[in-house]
């Protein structure tokens, strides 16, 4: 089991039911989840003062105690905070899904350009989708807490086009289906055309918005 930088403190004993799996850091995780929001939130006033909003919405979450836990199991980790904040990077989830393309990438430099802000990862599935099609660019960050010097956490920060969320929801709920029986084939294939096409669909759009605001 890995620990670092400042997980370090937290030790490996499971968490009392008292504090839950974040033990102390709960406060922390929902001060930064609010900092980024509101970061969005800036952006988005500014653009709106001239009628071009990047962000067709944006949603938060710290993710969820059982979630955690479930996550710890999956991979064979002990349910405890070193796991829960430092071997994995999604306690603090933001999405935000924005209305363009290129608004995903402008996002993610914004995001980015903070001192407070260090990219560990960034996983590109818009350039190289999944396999069965889903696309959404990934960034695990580490942030540092506004209210506690020198603690950082991870972050996972997903950006995608409103046509990517709107396939990725779909998809997740077709997943969770029980009824699909014998035509999973025929489902997986045709969920792929439709990401395909929607990806498509995405880069003339972009086009269109190019045309307009020239
Ligand atoms: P939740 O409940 O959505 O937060 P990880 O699971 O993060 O340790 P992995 O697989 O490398 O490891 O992460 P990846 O690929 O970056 O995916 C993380 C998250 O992206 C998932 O979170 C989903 O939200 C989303 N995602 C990734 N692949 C797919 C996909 O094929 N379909 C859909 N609908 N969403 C996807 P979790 O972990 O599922 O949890």
């Amino acid at each position: 089991m890995h620990k670092e930088g400042s997980f370090d403190r937290f030790d490996n004993t499971e968490s009392k039911n008292m504090t839950g799996i974040y033990g102390e850091a709960r406060e922390d995780l929902e001060d930064i989840l609010h900092m980024l929001e509101s970061r969005v939130e800036t952006l988005r006033a500014r653009y709106r003062e001239d009628d071009s909003d990047p962000v067709e919405h944006c949603l938060g979450r710290i993710k969820s105690e059982e979630s955690m836990r479930e996550k710890c199991r999956r991979q064979s980790l002990p349910e405890t905070p070193a796991s829960a904040l430092g071997a994995i990077h999604d306690a603090i989830g933001l999405r935000v899904v924005c209305a363009f393309l290129n608004d995903v990438y402008m996002m993610r430099d914004y995001i980015l350009g903070f001192d407070d802000i260090e990219l560990v990862q960034e996983k590109d599935y818009i350039r190289r989708a999944k396999p069965n099609g889903y696309r959404s660019l990934h960034l695990i960050v580490r942030v540092h807490a506004p209210s506690s010097a020198g603690r950082t956490y991870y972050a996972e920060i997903q950006l995608r086009t409103i046509s990517m969320d709107t396939w990725a929801a779909l998809e997740h709920h077709m997943k969770y289906k029980k009824e699909v029986g014998g035509n999973t084939e025929l489902l997986v294939s045709e969920l792929k055309r439709c990401a395909d096409e929607l990806a498509s669909t995405d880069l003339s759009m972009q086009t269109l918005r190019d045309m307009i605001k020239q």
